[in-house]
């Protein structure tokens, strides 16, 4: 069984707990979910946990829930044979969210509590730079640190201009190039990420090979892996769940299912950080709100034109911040409406009230 130092406890996770959790109540964490039961681990081994009422109904969105990822205060089984219950949810330090997928703006959390985020992707496919971009927006609003890995590299193909083009997108972001499966396998540029207590997500496509990654890492099969169609090149989803496990050399990963649509949920100043070249530029822009979209006296149109400025990133950059913009509007509507129906719900209440007084 892991320790809790294994599972990533700290002193400011301790502490945390201190303040939230009661007598009895021990700390675990959340490391799969599965229709409002949840697979926990801890030093007394795994369980499944299921959530206090009080969660369950206080909860305003899916996102309030647990994830994995979380560390909670559990209140163990009892002698009567009732499940043991998550009562509490500590304060998460990172959160990689996507807009659910669909029509519907809700937040999906994808994983929590993750110090780094492995961007996979595979040698065999065509490299595309817009999504590692958008990646990366997502990544550095979680707060984790974003590592690009090019699985497959036994593949015949030029990893050097891969690399380089990646650089070209991705400044100050490692770039690992690795080889998963087969004789020859070798994953140890990921090791460093995986010291005693570190958490990782491995995020891309399906067929990548972020499982096969995960089991290279353990040196054993923990999870399933799936040949990746030969008619058009994508893997099948063999991984339905997020997934955390523990490596016995020391370190946490968490694996996730392909996603298709990777749309954002947040990105403050994200999307900023993933394009430095339009940020340096931005300073001389004319207007201090300039979105160097239509504006006037726009420096960052002004590199584009004098080639400074790559025109596929420049486009992917305003993709990115009219996609953000529409979210936040889309966020403002939802709130309102949520806000409407928590006020019908209250004035309903207070009426049920109302009456049970009168009698
Ligand atoms: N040639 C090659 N194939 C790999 C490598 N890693 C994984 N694969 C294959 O890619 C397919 C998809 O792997 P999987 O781990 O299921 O991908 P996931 O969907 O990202 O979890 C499987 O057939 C793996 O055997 C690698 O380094 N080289
Ligand atoms: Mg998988
Ligand atoms: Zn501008």
């Amino acid at each position: 069984m892991p320790s809790l130092i294994e599972l990533g406890w700290d002193e400011v996770w301790a502490a945390q707990f201190q303040a939230l959790a009661l007598e009895g109540e021990t700390p675990a964490r959340v490391s799969l979910e599965h229709n409002h039961v949840f697979r926990v681990l801890s030093p007394d081994g795994e369980s499944l946990a299921e959530l206090s009422g009080r969660i369950r109904h206080e909860a305003t969105s899916r996102a309030e829930m647990p994830s994995v990822g979380d560390w909670v205060a559990m209140r163990p089984a009892t002698a009567e044979g009732a499940r043991p219950q998550i009562r509490a949810i500590l304060p998460r330090r990172s959160v990689f969210s996507r807009k659910s997928a669909g029509d519907e703006t809700k937040q999906q959390v994808v994983a929590v509590n993750i110090d780094t985020v492995f961007l996979v992707s595979g040698l065999d496919q065509d490299f595309n730079a817009r999504r590692i971009e958008r990646y990366l927006v997502m990544a550095r609003q979680s707060g984790a640190q974003p590592v690009v890995v090019l699985n497959k590299a036994d593949l015949p193909v030029n990893i050097e201009r891969i690399v380089r083009e990646i650089d070209a997108v991705a400044p100050n972001v490692p770039v690992h190039p690795v080889h998963a499966k087969g004789a020859g396998a070798d994953v140890s540029a990921l090791r460093a990420y995986l010291s005693v207590g570190k958490t990782v997500a491995l995020l891309g496509s399906s067929g990548v090979g972020k499982s096969t990654i995960i089991n290279a890492l353990a040196g054993q099969d923990l999870l399933k892996t799936a040949a990746v169609r030969e008619s058009d090149g994508r893997g099948r989803h063999t991984s339905v769940h997020r997934h955390l496990l523990v490596l016995g050399d020391g370190g946490i990963v968490i694996d996730t299912p392909g996603m298709r649509e990777m749309q954002l949920w947040e990105a403050d100043d994200a999307v900023d950080e993933v394009f430095p070249e339009i940020e340096a530029h931005a300073a001389d822009c004319r207007f201090r709100d300039c979105r160097h979209d239509t504006e006037p006296g726009c420096s960052v149109k002004a590199g584009v034109a004098a080639g400074t400025i790559d025109a596929d990133r420049y486009e992917s950059f305003i993709k990115l911040q009219h996609e953000r913009t529409a979210l936040i509007a889309l966020q403002a509507v939802r709130s309102q409406i949520d806000e409407k129906r928590q006020s019908r719900q209250g004035s309903k209440a207070m009426k049920a009230l109302q009456k049970e007084r009168g009698r």
